[in-house]
């Protein structure tokens, strides 16, 4: 038997802590990835007002990074949010590392099980480059799938960019640089996410649908980090840089 309540409240005290715990799959025979959607689902209702959602290991450099193969979703709580400009306290997490995004504004809501990538396009109000900062509650990030579900795809923080319209914009092409402290770490285009950003939105919105929940006008979605992500200390600099779409620095402290 599956104590959803329990695995949550144990990722809750890790995170409020700061304190990394061993897999849960590993001690709770049959926790499968259905039960994983319902811890997440249960952080989700405690975590506040959203902000939207995010995909998670949509890129090979991603999976090959942590050893999962399959595209993963959770949330983006409002409060994780960094303004441009504020520092991340790494102190405030456990392990930070951090991972270039093209985030969707969506202009309108969308859902249901056969959304393709046009209809995303269709509802996206603007696009923007965004960094976001993973952070698992699990020892050195080692997970199974159905942990790092239920671990909200380690969500930690995000920083959003300055919006552009998304019409006329070839998202597999765009063209995405890391920088870590000045030093380019990994490069990609769009296409890293499977095979283009607004394809990987419409995977994040026929899944939403087996829980009876979509994309509202208004939500942001992190479409899926495109290169490996970058363990970060204090005294770093980030920089995501995407063409067209400028670039977010992240400085940590
Ligand atoms: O792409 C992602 O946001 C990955 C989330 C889960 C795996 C990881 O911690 O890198
Ligand atoms: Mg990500």
């Amino acid at each position: 038997m599956i104590p959803p309540d329990e695995i949550a409240a144990r990722l809750t005290k890790a995170k409020a802590d700061r304190t990394a715990i061993g897999s849960l799959s590993a001690e709770f025979d049959g926790f499968d990835l259905a039960a994983a959607y319902d811890v997440q689902r249960r952080l989700r209702n405690e975590a506040g007002p959203l902000a939207g959602w995010k995909l998670g290991l949509t890129s090979r450099a991603k999976q090959a990074q942590v050893g999962v193969s399959e595209p993963l979703y959770g949330f983006l709580a409002a409060s994780d949010a960094l303004d441009l400009g504020e520092p991340l306290v790494t102190a405030r997490h456990i392990q930070p590392r951090c991972e270039p995004e093209i985030v969707f504004v969506m202009g309108a809501d969308l859902s249901g099980p056969s959304v393709t990538a046009s209809a995303v396009l269709a509802a996206t109000a603007a696009v923007a480059v965004g960094m976001e900062v993973l952070d698992s509650r699990y020892k050195d990030y080692k997970f199974t799938t159905p942990d790092v579900v239920a671990d909200n795809t380690s969500q930690g923080r995000y920083l959003v960019g300055s919006a552009v319209p998304a019409a006329g914009l070839d998202l597999r092409l765009l063209g995405v640089v890391l920088e870590h402290n000045g030093e380019v770490v990994a490069t990609a285009s769009g296409a890293a996410s499977l095979g283009h950003p607004a394809a990987a939105v419409a995977w994040l919105v026929r899944s939403l649908a087996a829980e009876n929940e979509g994309l509202r006008a208004g939500d942001i979605v992190l479409s899926g980090g495109l290169t490996a992500a970058v363990p970060v200390k204090p005294g770093d600099v980030v920089t995501a840089t995407a063409d067209r779409l400028g670039s977010v620095e992240l400085g940590c402290v």
